[in-house]
């Protein structure tokens, strides 16, 4: 699959979504439940375009991050090589123009509109407020990177303070840099999102960056080739792996400041070593992709290219150091700019991390997955809705048919009872594996108090202070840690509670998925049976056993990948659990800094003494992050892990069950409605057969070609390329 296809199906979805919607709210003929109709297609929709390919940079202040963006946008549109003083994303996308949109928390004031509007007119951009001056819409003149560039260098540089004082205010309000960039510049339909420079990941709002996470596709965690031993985000980034499936790609950047000999992506030797041993420690799966990169000489590549830069600026530029040997290759070159651009990209890796980031997002993330369960969706609601119709013409073209639904209409009803009770049974028996209780004799536990009784007062003795505790009484880690304020001990602490979280929980997300998918596979062919009886409304007689069966396959289809989607659609609206967490142990790291930082790291005690001391603090910090709560860093009270977590497998147990209930409801009834409507309507169909046959067969007709093209985009992402999930 391709992009473009991948993007005409997407382009193609989105409409027919808009025309089903179109034709549930406004058709007359349309009979079933507007609501429920209307809330299932705009949870497809949400999810096809929030299928887009999101990439996330993170790393370290000074990194590399923004010129490695720049490398991917071919020019530099992003400042580099400032120090940033908001901690805001900036999200760059396609669009039909150069712009950037600046969202604020609140209202510009006047002196602020006035000076930006000074300064942007130096070079012909022109800034207008939308949204009662939360939102400053920048347009420019041209499509210059360098223009992009010195519109932002102002509003996020902290030097910029001395030069627009009256900007100051303006940058503390700033929440997110929206950058849109002709498609010509980037022509794949991937939107990159640039993190906030600070020293640390972690130190970054936690909520911002696992936000964006969450949206996002992948995540690429730069760090510095010449400090790859000493990673400080690898719990952070353990989380995001572990909790949430992401997949990071590590590059090692400024690697033309490497040796040859030490690039080695295996990881025998070199930076890449150190890396993969830092992933051992901190249980980082071993098969995580590195690659090195020099972000620099391809953005000057690029930047030669393009004509951004002239070839004597480059042979000028000591960053890029070229070698005399090349220099004087040039000499007997046709055409040196291209030839000198063709050995930098060569150079920098680039091409590697570009076709792996494009093969990753096209073929192993779930894009191609969430278009084809749309398709899906498309194709069965278009059947669902032309299905009432044609029942009608059926009858309108042969009334003789009515003779065969009254007499059967008792025996459907009574079919589709049963489904509606066998449906209901399989609902109980999740209910009580997620909630608790006993079904047919079976005792289940549910997933709040599996979770509960996990977390004793015991296992974290055993399995989280202890093994603290044994790390402090290493040599030196004692007088390091006291050295460094404590600081790693609290990482210490951090890492063993996430630990401890992220394998309890794995055990019960396994079940829990285990339980969803059993639900749903039930389900799908209860749901089967009652879109057959619905398609054969006229003609139930004739329902032979291997329409029901074939009706049932794809329907079944149809609802593992259309549930599926309401599952996450439940996901997505309570909120995931990582982000709490991962504030709830942050709190926790605030807390014993406050505690031990402050008066007690200067006293001259003994080592016991010390351990001593410190052991209560530790059982404190780690009862109050998983079961007491406590307050954060900044003094907010935060809820403990373990309520967290709960309340997670709660909403989503109930969210989940509630969709799968509404769903089928949802379809009994518009099989009932529609049979008992059509009986009522009988004179009427009769007498006015010619009008109804005149009206109806075009809307039929329009809805089975929105069907059958659905079909066909389904049996194209399924059939051409297998997409791994
Ligand atoms: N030698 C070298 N320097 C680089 C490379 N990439 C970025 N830099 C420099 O590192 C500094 C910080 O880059 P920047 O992209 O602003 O980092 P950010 O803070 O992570 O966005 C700038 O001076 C860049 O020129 C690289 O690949 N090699
Ligand atoms: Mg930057």
């Amino acid at each position: 699959m391709k992009f473009k296809e991948l993007e005409e199906h997407r382009d193609w979805s989105l409409r027919a979504l808009a025309d089903l919607e179109e034709f549930i709210r406004h058709d007359a003929d349309f009979h079933g439940s507007i609501n429920h109709e209307v809330r299932a297609i705009a949870d497809q929709r949400r999810f096809v375009e929030d299928g887009k390919y999101r990439v996330v940079f993170l790393g370290t202040f000074n990194v590399g991050k923004s010129t490695a963006i720049n490398a991917f946008l071919g020019g530099g549109y992003l400042p580099m090589d400032v120090e940033e003083c908001t901690s805001r994303l900036t999200f760059i996308e396609r669009g039909d123009a150069l712009g950037l949109t600046i969202v604020l928390s609140e209202a510009v004031a006047d002196s602020e509109l006035d000076a930006l509007r000074r300064l942007l007119g130096e070079f012909g951009a022109a800034i207008e407020p939308r949204e009662e001056g939360t939102r400053l819409v920048v347009s420019f003149s041209s499509e210059n990177p360098a223009d992009m560039r010195r519109a932002l260098e102002p509003i996020i540089t902290v030097m910029a303070d001395d030069d627009y004082p009256l900007l100051a205010p303006l940058r503390g309000k700033i929440e997110e840099l929206n950058l849109t960039l002709p498609t010509q510049v980037l022509q794949e339909d991937i939107a990159f999102v640039d993190t906030p420079g600070v020293h640390s990941v972690s130190e970054t709002r936690a909520e911002i960056t696992y936000g964006i996470i969450e949206r996002s596709h992948l995540v690429i965690s730069f760090v510095d080739s010449g400090f790859a031993g000493n990673v400080h985000d690898l719990n952070f980034i353990k989380r995001i792996i572990k909790w949430r499936g992401r997949r990071v790609f590590f590059v090692l950047n400024k690697a033309d400041k490497l040796e040859s000999s030490e690039i080695d992506v295996r990881g025998a030797r070199g930076p890449a070593r150190s890396l993969m041993e830092s992933f051992a420690r901190h249980d980082i799966p071993e098969d995580s992709e590195i690659f090195f990169l020099s972000g620099y000489r391809a953005l000057k590549a690029q930047e030669l290219e393009h004509g951004h830069i002239t070839l004597d600026e480059a042979l000028d530029d000591n960053k890029l150091s070229i070698p005399t040997s090349v220099c004087s290759g040039l000499d007997d070159s046709d055409d040196p700019r291209r030839d000198l651009a063709a050995y930098l990209t060569g150079q920098s890796r680039f091409s590697h991390l570009k076709a792996r980031l494009i093969d990753y997002l096209l073929n192993e993330n779930k894009a191609g997955v969430v278009i084809e369960a749309a398709a899906q969706f498309i194709a069965t609601r278009a059947q669902d809705y032309s299905a009432g119709m044609e029942n009608e013409l059926a009858l309108a073209k042969d009334p003789s048919k009515f003779d065969e639904l009254r007499s059967r209409r008792d025996e459907l009803m009574k079919r589709l009872e049963h489904i509606r009770k066998s449906a209901g049974e399989v609902l109980e028996e999740f209910k009580a594996k997620s909630l608790g209780g006993t079904v047919g004799g079976e005792i289940h536990q549910g997933y709040e108090s599996r979770f509960r009784s996990a977390v004793t007062e015991a296992a974290i003795e055993n399995q989280i202070i202890k093994p603290t505790l044994d790390w402090l009484r290493q040599s030196g880690r004692l007088k390091e840690a006291r050295r460094q304020k404590f600081k790693p001990l609290s990482a210490q602490l951090e890492a063993a509670v996430d630990e401890f979280v992220s394998s309890t929980l794995a055990d019960i997300h396994r079940r829990v998925e285990q339980d969803e998918a059993g639900v749903r596979e039930a389900i799908a062919e209860r749901l089967g049976e009652v879109r057959g009886l619905r398609m054969h409304l006229t003609e139930l007689g004739r329902l032979e056993p291997a329409a029901l069966e074939a009706s049932m396959a794809q329907s079944y289809l149809a609802f593992g990948a259309g549930g599926a989607v309401a599952g996450l659609a439940a996901g997505a609206a309570i909120g995931s659990i990582v982000p709490v967490v991962g504030t709830a142990i942050g709190a926790g790291l605030g807390g014993l800094l406050g505690v031990v930082g402050g008066v007690l790291a200067r006293l001259a005690w003994s080592e016991e003494r010390w351990l001593k001391k410190l052991e209560p603090i530790v059982h404190e910090n780690a009862m109050n992050m998983l079961v007491r709560g406590g307050k954060d860093a900044s003094g907010k009270p935060a809820l403990p892990i373990v309520e967290v977590v709960c309340e997670y497998l709660k909403k989503r147990a109930n969210s989940f069950r509630e969709a799968v209930q509404a769903e089928v409801d949802n379809a009994i009834q518009a099989v009932q409605q529609e049979c008992d409507s059509l009986l009522a309507r009988e004179n009427e169909i009769r007498r006015q057969s010619e009008a109804i046959i005149a009206r109806l067969e075009p809307k039929v007709n329009r809805l089975n070609t929105l069907r059958d093209t659905a079909r066909s985009i389904v049996d194209e992402t399924r059939g051409r390329e297998r997409i791994r999930v």
